[in-house]
């Protein structure tokens, strides 16, 4: 390449300016990585490329031996995430329903545009619909949660999209910060798209990696395993934690030098 036409490749580059682009994340791929966060009585929560996902799990099951045995995944990841209706709730908690929840790690808005969900049992003879509700700020954002149709048979595939449908859309899951499934049986998410304004890497929110975002990744840097020194925010972390893998090392410095710009 020419000097000239580097030049001008440069020049390019500085005129595509500041407008943020909106990042697109399609769960699940087997290059997807997911790290445990916690694990708790009757729930696992885990992190990937910047989204937490919570989903109820049935530990406590006994299938009438009298001992906790507890019941296998059908859907691991990365095939999906699989949220099992919990026989055996922790003393208190009388919610039997399989949930999810998804929110992001830094606590932004984000839009949940596409999902695909399989059915882990018949449902064809109650009827069931998957119920799901968005929250702002913990408050839930409409009266009652958006339905979408599930009834079916065992491992039955449900898709649905942006598109205006009796039976279900996903038009209205956009801008807000948690997304709250239900399902009064087990489900498997299979296909998850995401869409956030977030340009991972950006700090400072201007849609742009540059020279003041790699002071905020410095100053976050603190090597495998480690957690987030106290020159960084837990928001700092989770935006400098590129990976999710729960620490900021150079496997997130080599992410972040690939969406530097200047
Ligand atoms: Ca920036
Ligand atoms: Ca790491
Ligand atoms: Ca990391």
């Amino acid at each position: 390449m020419s000097r000239l036409a580097n030049l001008s490749l440069i020049a390019a580059c500085f005129s595509l300016g500041t407008p943020a682009i909106a990042e697109t994340t399609v769960f699940f791929d087997s290059s997807q990585v997911a790290t445990l966060v916690t694990s708790g009585v009757t729930s696992d929560t885990i992190i990937s490329n910047g989204y937490i996902f919570t989903y109820t799990r049935d530990k406590l099951f006994t299938g009438g031996t009298g001992q906790i045995i507890g019941r296998s995944e059908r859907v691991p990841w990365p095939d999906g995430i699989e949220a099992q209706a919990v026989t055996t709730p922790p003393p208190g908690v009388t919610d039997h329903k399989a949930r999810l929840t998804i929110r992001k790690a830094n606590g932004h808005v984000f839009d949940l545009t596409a999902l695909t969900f399989k059915i882990l049992a018949n449902t064809a003879g109650a009827g069931a619909s998957l119920e799901i509700m968005p929250l702002i700020n913990g408050e839930d954002a409409f009266a009652d949660p958006l339905y979408f149709e599930a009834s079916g048979y065992y491992m039955q595939t449900f898709s649905y999209d942006e598109t205006p449908y009796v039976w279900g859309s996903t038009a209205l899951l956009k801008g807000y910060d948690t997304y709250k499934v239900s399902l009064y049986v087990d489900y498997a998410f299979v296909g998850l798209t995401l869409v956030s304004a977030d340009v991972p890497g950006d700090f400072d929110g201007d849609g742009d990696v540059d020279l003041v975002d790699y002071s905020v990744f410095a100053a976050c840097l603190a090597g495998p395993g480690n957690p987030a020194p106290a020159t960084c925010t837990a928001d700092e972390f989770a935006i400098a934690d590129l990976d999710s893998d729960l620490d900021v090392d150079l496997a997130d410095f080599a992410q972040f030098t690939t969406r530097f710009t200047l």
